[in-house]
């Protein structure tokens, strides 16, 4: 059981679902320019239309409110509302004055992720996070944003998964732009990304009255094998906050969390990077260091550690026929939503709330016209068993679902299906899942 002010919610980023991408003077983005290439799109697929959300956005509301969820994460396009020459463009932020004003009608709290991965290309061709210039084009971004959804909008994420942003676009290359940095560069963008994050903040404090700001990385939490071995529960403790030159680091947790929550980078970085440091001030370092209501965070899946009879602390395989959802990184790890809580909270003692977590699956229409994800409903009720265990021990204030919809999953393109609602990209129809229904039922019962 959940306390009655725990906020449970669904959510969505703009390139997903919006479609529409030359309305109203939109400018480009790096997804446009990166889904022209099909070798990059898993199905050689495209956002042109995907659940056509700029043009149907009042079905959108209706299902969100037949859902009965608290609040709706969604993004806004910086293409949309910025044109080329940096100047603000009405019609685009009109779009998301309605979308909120619809939202607010229904009773639904709209929760805005400022950056949820769709650059505008002009600002890549200026060299995007590598651009000492970025955080400065993000504060006016913010701006224009905060001023137009004045009294509208109250609750802000400043950046979706900055580990994506950095590590999978620019390490893995296998999202937008897709372009190879070196370790240097990597460390100037992660610096330069934390940057626009704490101006971002402080625009949003000055423009926003009662305002709630957070931000959003993701993570993958490493989970011990034994519960009750409280040194294999540390080593886990230290793995998930790691920052090694020859570790994924810019995938991980500390690098960004470890300066916006604690006010510098973990001792190691400096260690590790002597020699390829960017500049880094003391003011920088302040900046960076914003007071925030909460830390957002999105998770999916997590990783097994144990001893092994040596003593040493090792990664635990998946066994062959681990539970899996449809996409390859995706493994039924309900205790992430245990752990992951849990070790944030210890770390950076700030209050948590999940904002995404959700289940992928082969979904499609059965004979009897009804979408059945039995797969879907079994993995959040696992996961949200974990979260209310945890909510006993730490301040955990929310959980957001995703996704409303099926949309388009990046370079999975229209391949993968996340949703609450079925989407035939065929016809347009949408059709409520049965975990619909059953999340439906978890929210009125608060998660009994
Ligand atoms: C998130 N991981 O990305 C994104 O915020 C969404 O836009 C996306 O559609 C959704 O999850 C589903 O993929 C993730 O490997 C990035 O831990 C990384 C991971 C999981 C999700």
């Amino acid at each position: 059981m959940f306390n009655k002010d725990f906020i449970f919610g669904v959510a969505t980023a703009s390139y997903q679902i919006e479609g529409s991408l030359d309305a109203d003077g939109r400018c480009k983005s790096i997804w446009d320019t990166f889904t022209e290439d099909k070798k990059n799109i898993i199905d050689g697929s495209d956002a042109k239309v995907c659940c056509d959300s700029y043009l149907k956005y009042k079905d959108d509301v209706k299902l969100i409110k037949e859902l009965g969820v608290d609040a709706y994460r969604f993004s806004i396009a910086w293409p949309r509302v910025i044109d080329e020459n940096n100047k603000p463009n009405k019609k685009g932020l009109r779009y998301y004055i309605n979308l909120c004003k619809e939202l607010i009608k229904k009773n639904i709290k709209p929760v805005v992720t400022l950056y949820h991965w769709d650059l505008p290309q002009w600002l890549e061709d200026k060299g995007g996070f590598l651009n000492d210039e970025i955080s400065n084009y993000f504060e006016y971004y913010v701006d224009v944003v905060t001023k137009a959804l004045d009294g509208l909008v109250t609750d802000y994420i400043t950046i979706n998964e900055p580990q994506c942003v950095i590590y999978t676009s620019h390490v893995a290359c296998v999202f937008a732009p897709g372009t190879k940095y070196s370790d240097k560069e990597i460390l100037k963008a992660v610096h330069n990304l934390l940057l626009c994050h704490g101006k971002a903040v402080k625009v949003i404090r000055r423009n926003v009255k009662n305002s709630t700001v957070g931000i959003a990385p993701c993570s993958r939490p490493a989970i011990p094998v034994d519960p009750n071995n409280e040194l294999l529960v540390q080593k886990c403790y230290e793995k998930y906050f790691e920052c090694k030159k020859e570790g994924e680091y810019a995938n991980l947790v500390s690098i960004y969390s470890d300066p916006i929550f604690l006010g510098d980078y973990p001792k190691s970085y400096y260690e590790d990077f002597k020699d390829i440091l960017p500049n880094i001030t003391k003011e920088d370092l302040e900046l960076i260091h914003q007071p925030l209501d909460f830390l957002y965070q999105n998770f999916y899946s997590g990783t097994y550690y144990n001893f092994d009879k040596d003593g040493n602390f090792k990664l635990e395989p998946f066994y062959p026929g681990f539970p899996v959802g449809n996409i390859d990184w995706l493994q039924v790890v309900p205790e992430a939503l245990y752990y992951g809580p849990k070790f944030l909270y210890q770390r950076y003692k700030t209050p948590i709330i999940i904002s995404e977590n959700g289940f992928c699956d082969n979904d499609f229409v059965s004979l009897d016209g009804k979408v059945h994800d039995p797969g879907r409903i079994d993995y959040l009720r696992r996961y949200l068993n974990e979260l209310e265990r945890v909510s006993k021990e730490i301040d955990v204030r929310g959980y957001f679902v995703w996704s409303l919809f099926d949309n388009f999953e990046w370079n999975s393109g229209l391949s993968k299906r996340f949703g609450l609602v079925y989407v035939d990209y065929k016809t347009g129809e949408r059709i409520k899942k049965d975990s619909f229904k059953e999340y439906k039922n978890i929210i009125k019962k608060r998660g009994e």
